[in-house]
């Protein structure tokens, strides 16, 4: 197979060269409601809906690609069991002080919790039978699931990050997936965050250190190598 890259910085993704459907996974993370629907955990807070729905068509763009391709399409959602037995105390305080109370009523339902409209995927980016979907109580994507088992089990090298919010959620999950071996890019352009600052500082410690967890790339560039 010869070598294939996509144009990233601060190098070349993915370091050998060895990009394929069968060893490179789409992980979509936390497009629900909660986080960038009228009503949900992130409008709650008061932040600016705009910013975690600017993702929104370019991941509809890549993951079309994507599926079309033959790669490994992963989605994850946050949220907490509707009992609230795996909400820790000090997250939910930390919430409430905020006026959006994971596991409290709000306009989509209980904030964060399983089962309920807030936390369900978005439409325009809804999974297809068959496609995972990580259930997650915490930010990491790793911690208290079985992502890892099932990214060793399908022979998984590479990981494409994309979704919300590209400081929280999503940065977590690349440290996460960088410190067990894994090859990350993030692309920019398929995450957003609460706040524009913090985006943009998200994607320059990725950079640091000859890309200490990874690449940053843009959809573009991935689907130009691929399509
Ligand atoms: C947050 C997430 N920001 N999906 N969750 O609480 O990033």
């Amino acid at each position: 197979m010869p070598e294939r890259y996509i144009a990233s910085e601060p190098y070349p993704w993915p370091y050998n060269g060895d990009l394929r459907p069968d060893n490179t996974a789409l992980i979509i993370i936390d497009m629900q409601t909660d986080f960038c629907g009228v009503g949900g955990y992130v409008d709650k807070m008061g932040y600016d809906l705009s910013l975690t729905r600017a993702p929104i068509e370019p991941i509809k763009r890549l993951l079309k690609v994507m599926r079309d391709n033959g790669y490994h399409i992963i989605h994850t959602r946050e949220g907490h069991r509707p009992d609230l037995a795996d909400l820790p105390a000090n997250k939910r305080w930390r919430s409430r002080q905020i006026g959006a109370g994971i596991g409290d009523p709000g306009p989509c339902g209980k904030i964060l919790v399983r089962g309920e409209p807030g936390w369900e995927i978005i439409p325009d980016l809804a999974p297809l039978p068959g496609e995972p979907i990580i259930d997650k109580p915490g930010k990491g994507s790793f911690c208290a699931t079985d992502l890892e088992l099932m990214l060793r089990l399908s022979g998984i090298e590479n990981i494409v990050l994309t979704g919300i919010t590209t400081d929280v959620c999503v940065h977590t999950t690349m440290r996460e997936a960088n410190d067990r071996g894994f090859e990350c890019v993030l692309l920019a352009d398929c995450c957003g965050a609460t706040d524009r600052g913090n985006h943009d500082h998200a994607l320059k410690m990725i950079k640091m250190q000859g890309g200490v967890f990874g690449a940053v790339a843009t959809s573009d560039a991935l689907i130009g190598a691929i399509a």
